[in-house]
């Protein structure tokens, strides 16, 4: 049985994240989701996140193909948790393309292509629209 693995922060859920998730699981028997921690998302954007890592987590565990959540505290531990949750295989959206290929000496990686035109971004802009 394979176990799939993947990351992101998940900040004001999307149908991109699920569409990833759902594409994620589809690739193994469990999924396991590493959701990136407040503290790394001020380190990597500059900002906090909308929701908190605890609302966050929340919303991923709920997910019906997802079997299991934890928080990732740092990029740099990838491999740590790769190890740690015994995963066969890396899913990332194609905006990661290519930038964890260094962990193909012990699971495959899949970069997935992102759903277009939504992004919390472009949400937020929207709603401050309104
Ligand atoms: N995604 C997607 N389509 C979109 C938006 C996002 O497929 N329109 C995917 C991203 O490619 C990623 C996942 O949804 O695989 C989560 O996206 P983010 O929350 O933006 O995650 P990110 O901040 O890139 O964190 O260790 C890696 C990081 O924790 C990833």
């Amino acid at each position: 049985s394979k176990t799939v693995i993947t990351f992101g922060t998940f900040d004001v859920f999307h149908v991109g994240h699920l569409r990833v998730i759902e594409r994620a699981a589809a690739l193994g028997d469990r999924l396991v989701v590493g959701v990136s921690a407040d503290a790394l998302n001020e380190r990597k954007k500059g900002r906090s996140p909308v929701f908190s890592q605890a609302e966050r987590l929340e919303i991923v565990a709920a997910l019906k193909v997802v079997d299991a959540v934890f928080v990732e505290e740092s990029l740099e531990q990838k491999r740590d948790y790769i190890i740690e949750h015994q995963a066969d295989i890396l899913v990332m959206g194609d905006d990661w393309a290519g930038r964890f290929d260094e962990f193909k000496d012990i699971c495959e990686v899949h970069y997935l292509p992102r759903t277009p035109s939504i992004s919390t971004t472009e949400l937020i802009e929207k709603i401050s629209d309104l």
